[in-house]
């Protein structure tokens, strides 16, 4: 039993996988939850610690997904429970829009350092990442008083109705629930292992989306353009060097308002406090979520005070926006990013799946092992071509689930695995669960 977490960090899966509890689990949901949300994983949580889940029928599950990137210092960490439960003890609410209250204030001043830059910032919070997407383009709208807004191929951006538009799969984000919202434009990313000319920089190809941009839209109409410093949903894709900051430059000059969206990156993700962090750029404004606050719903966005004071009074809020609790948990899951160093556990995890996974690339379906910190992925191919292979992602993953890993897939074209650990775990379960998952992809 490892001493620091509540749970025994072990993978152990019985025989009768998934378990009648939560078998009986899934037929109750079945007459009760909407078909449209959908679950990767046939059980049940009862229980979560440093790096396993527990399931209502005793399964113990190596975690490699943190609920999609959330759980970072895990799910139970101690501290951000402690918080949580003093907070909840006071006020679980009050609307900050009413009867405001420090936490608020004290999250807003913390990110206000955070972030990249020196320059003066302010911050307004809200639940989701969505919602801080949303809010990001408004504010750039806002101030610049204009209207179009750029993104990327394979971006993922949200359900919103905005943020559906910013967003570039159509299967199963956007299908079916248009009309979208309008003045959104779309423009190539840099993909270096799907690039026609492997060679490609990544200032040519951010000059590629430069010239899109001052041909189809006119830098001039352009209020913002927003990017996933990593792309998260789309594949786990990291630009081509050059690439950010070619295209941070471009928008500076021309005073386009450059977001960056770390909802999924940020937060020691990629062994930097942000993904911007790694080629030095610096966003006129930062949306964040996941990460943030423990397992508790926050989101914010940070930006250049003349950006955010640029919004009439009043209009940036909402009911829950920086909710007391979900504020309270966000300072405790700071103090624990900083005091136990996870930017150095999250470069950690990198060395480990480079270690375990990396002698597998180029063998069979790998094509491609990429990724920064603790946001490492596998891209899969028909063997012997760059040919996504979704199926073998599928069967992948599901060999490993019973096997007792949760890993979570990705990419515009289905074929990406993607790690996405606590940045907490410990080394040997870690190093269980890529050898578990190197066994599934060798004999995929
Ligand atoms: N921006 C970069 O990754 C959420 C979505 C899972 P919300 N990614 C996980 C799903 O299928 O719904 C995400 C992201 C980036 C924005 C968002 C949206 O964050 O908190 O899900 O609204």
């Amino acid at each position: 039993m490892s001493p620091e977490f509540r749970l025994e960090q072990k993978r152990q899966v019985l025989a009768d996988f998934p378990g009648p509890k939560s078998t009986a689990l899934a037929e109750r949901r079945k007459g009760s939850v909407a078909a449209g949300v959908a679950s990767s994983v046939p059980v049940y949580a009862a229980d979560a610690d440093g790096g396993v889940i527990l399931d209502v029928d005793g399964n113990s599950f190596i975690d490699l997904g943190s609920g999609i990137a959330v759980t970072s210092v895990g799910a139970s960490e101690p501290a951000v429970v402690g918080a949580v439960a003093e907070a909840a003890g006071h006020f679980t609410h009050t609307c900050f829009m009413v009867t405001p209250y420090e936490g608020y204030v004290e999250v807003a001043e913390r990110l206000n350092e955070l972030t990249p830059g020196g320059h003066e910032k302010k911050t307004v919070l809200f639940n989701s990442g969505a919602e801080a997407v949303e809010n990001a383009v408004k504010i750039a709208r806002a101030a610049t008083g204009r209207q179009a807004v750029v993104v990327f191929d394979h971006a993922y951006h949200g359900r919103t109705n905005l943020t559906m538009a910013l967003t570039a799969k159509a299967m199963p984000y956007k299908h079916g629930f248009g009309p979208f919202a309008s003045e959104v434009y779309r423009v190539p990313m840099s993909y270096p292992f799907r690039e026609e000319n492997p060679e490609m920089t990544g200032k040519e190809a951010a000059q590629r989306a430069i010239t899109m941009i001052e041909k189809q839209i006119g830098a001039d109409q352009v209020a913002a353009v927003l990017i996933e410093p990593v792309q998260g949903e789309g594949g786990f894709i990291v630009p081509a060097e050059g690439f950010l900051s070619t295209v941070s430059e471009w928008a500076r000059s021309k005073g386009v308002v450059f977001i960056a969206d770390e909802v999924q990156a940020g937060f020691c993700r990629t062994g930097e406090w942000f993904a911007v962090d790694h080629e030095d750029v610096v966003p006129d404004i930062v949306t964040m979520a996941k990460g943030i606050a423990g397992g508790m719903p926050l989101s914010a966005v940070t930006g250049r005070a003349e950006l955010l004071d640029a919004v009439h009074g009043g209009g940036l809020g909402g009911t829950y926006g920086g909710n007391p609790v979900a504020c309270a948990a966000a300072v405790a899951a700071l103090d624990v990013m900083k005091e136990q160093d996870l930017n150095g556990k999250a470069r950690r995890i990198e060395e480990i799946a480079r270690e375990v996974l990396g002698p597998l690339v180029g063998e069979g379906v790998v094509g491609e092992l990429r990724g920064r910190g603790a946001m490492m992925a596998l891209e899969l191919v028909q063997p012997g071509s760059k040919e996504p292979n979704p199926e073998a992602a599928k069967s992948i993953a599901a060999a490993c689930l019973k096997e007792g890993v949760v890993i979570l897939t990705c990419g515009t074209y289905g074929n990406v695995i993607r790690l996405l650990p606590p940045l907490v775990i410990g080394e040997d379960l870690l190093r269980d669960g890529l050898g578990v998952l190197a066994d599934a992809v060798r004999s995929a």
